[in-house]
């Protein structure tokens, strides 16, 4: 996705004009508002040379999107992109730091950014709940590229979901040497039940992540970021710097551009340039800047150089150079003529294709005007109960086999449950004999038939069985009723 710039907006400093532009308190510094952009775009170069008090707005967005050809996933997000806002302050600046948790959200939140010196790196301030605000503030001391993510429990899964981005502070001593074009490429590491290119909308898979064992690795969150009509599009004779990150969770990236040589890396995203590399390493939560000028034509790859991943992972993205094609820079190709070898040898590789995999994936839903409550259950509950209904041990409790979930849908009166998904749910429960004590944020937005669909699905599957399904009317009937309840004062203990 791509975003027009932001202006940068400076306000004037409008009580304390002798110390404008001068070091000064934090409350009597200009206040400016950070432009954000979506990758793969950076906000221009800061040109002042005095501190600021920056205020950066970033807003939680969990949304559906594609991560290959076909393949839906649903992506927790800062300002709907993976990775997040890139956001641009410089050395020395005030920093209040804003995170919005979009009301249509069904988790709570919050950041942890590596350019913070402070506990948690404002992780445990900017808690927020769907519907929620908050802010603190840091001074931004040291100069670098720092990668931010969410740091929520699971924090695994929320890394994993695409909550990441990049802060670069740019150098008290002022900003990089000017290049043509700068770009934001952030790699990171997707975890599915179904392996790469399976189509229709896969679930997270917190075993699999578990494991280290990823079916997609991607840049800029999908394997389409940058190809096609989106691949970067770049002049011969042009120098170029990327700003790289990784958000993991789990994966290092080799970084390298096949058919390019960085003649400049600032290693980890630090301050003393190296020069000549042909693959830099980015760490999990770390970063690198990577400079390079285009020699001639043609269409170039950016890659993580563990090949398999960029070839049949995703980890691929494209730079295409329009110009001339300067010959003594490379030639093309000089040479084409036929060379037998071994025929016996080639024509024993040439094996069966493998079976297509999409072909066989039956999960999407029919046209059918019937409700699928496995679907809703996918869109709205699996995040947290995990795809197959199992829970996550002491953070998600399971539905499958769930004595708690049967015992209220065998009942006679099932309204519980319909407030359950209604209202949350909070405060210890004990399912097959393990203890939770977290939170169900309610799930907003679903009709009578909807919860009717999806209550019968959790009951019917999994080894779940002997519940009558649920209706719309039985649902509408028990919605009054834990409504009323929900809106009454709380009784004394
Ligand atoms: C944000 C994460 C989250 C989402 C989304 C979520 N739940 Fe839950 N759910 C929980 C947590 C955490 C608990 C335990 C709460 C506690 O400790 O009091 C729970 C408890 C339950 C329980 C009772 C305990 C059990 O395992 O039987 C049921 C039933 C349930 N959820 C159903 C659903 C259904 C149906 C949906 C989707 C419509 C859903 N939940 C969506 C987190 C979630
Ligand atoms: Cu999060």
């Amino acid at each position: 996705m791509r975003s027009g710039g932001v202006a940068r907006v400076t306000l004037p400093c409008l009580f304390h004009l002798p110390l404008c532009g001068a070091a000064a308190l934090a409350d009597e510094l200009p206040v400016e508002y950070a432009a954000l952009t979506a990758p793969p775009n950076v906000p221009p170069p800061i040109t002042r040379d005095y501190p600021a008090r920056v205020v950066v707005e970033l807003v939680v967005v969990e949304k559906d999107g594609l991560i290959a050809d076909g393949v839906e996933y649903t992506f927790w997000t800062f300002g709907g992109t993976v990775p997040g806002r890139f956001i641009r302050v410089r050395q020395g600046d005030t920093v209040q730091l804003q995170l919005a948790n979009h009301p249509d959200n069904k988790l709570p939140h919050n950041i942890d950014l590596h350019a913070v010196n402070g506990p948690g790196g404002g992780a445990a301030s900017t808690f927020t709940a769907p519907g929620h605000k908050s802010q603190f503030t840091f001074k931004a001391l040291n100069a670098g590229l720092y990668v931010y993510h969410c740091a929520t429990a699971p924090v695994g899964m929320h890394v994993a979901n695409g909550m990441y981005g990049l802060i670069y502070v740019q150098p008290e001593s002022g900003p990089l040497p000017p290049v043509d074009q700068e770009f934001y490429v952030m790699q990171g590491d997707f975890y599915t039940d179904e392996p790469f290119g399976v189509k229709g909308h896969q679930a997270f898979s917190m075993q699999r992540a578990i494991d280290e064992h990823p079916s997609y690795v991607v840049f800029n969150g999908s394997a389409l970021s940058m190809v096609g009509d989106d691949a970067l599009q770049v002049k011969v004779g042009e120098r170029i710097r990327i700003f790289v990150g990784n958000g993991g969770p789990n994966l290092v990236s080799s970084f390298h551009v096949i058919g390019e040589i960085f003649d400049t890396v600032y290693p980890e995203g630090g301050r003393e340039p190296t020069h000549d590399v042909q693959t830099t390493l980015v760490p999990a939560g770390g970063s690198a800047i990577v400079e390079f000028t285009i020699n001639t034509s043609g269409t170039y790859a950016m890659v993580d150089h563990s090949i398999l991943r960029a070839f049949n992972k995703g980890a691929l993205g494209l730079l295409k150079a329009a110009g001339p094609q300067v010959h003594d820079v490379y030639s093309g190709k000089e040479l084409d003529q036929v060379y037998l070898g071994d025929q016996a040898v080639a024509s024993a590789l040439r094996g069966p294709r493998f079976p297509e995999e999409a072909e066989t994936w039956t999960g999407a839903p029919s046209a059918a005007k019937e409700i699928d409550g496995g679907a809703l259950f996918a869109k709205n509950c699996s995040m947290c109960h995990q795809a197959a209904g199992q829970g996550l041990e002491g953070v998600f409790p399971p539905l499958a086999k769930s004595d708690f979930l049967m015992a209220r849908a065998t009942a006679p009166d099932r309204k519980e449950l319909v407030g359950i998904v209604l209202n949350g749910k909070t405060g210890a429960v004990t399912v097959n004999g393990k203890p939770y004590n977290g939170v169900m944020t309610p799930i907003a937005g679903l009709s009578d038939a909807e919860i009717a669909a999806v209550l019968s699905f959790v009951t019917s599957h999994w080894g779940n069985a002997g519940a009558p399904p649920f209706t719309a009317d039985e649902v509408g009937k028990a919605r009054a009723a834990v409504t009323a309840t929900a809106a009454a004062p709380a009784a004394a203990p």
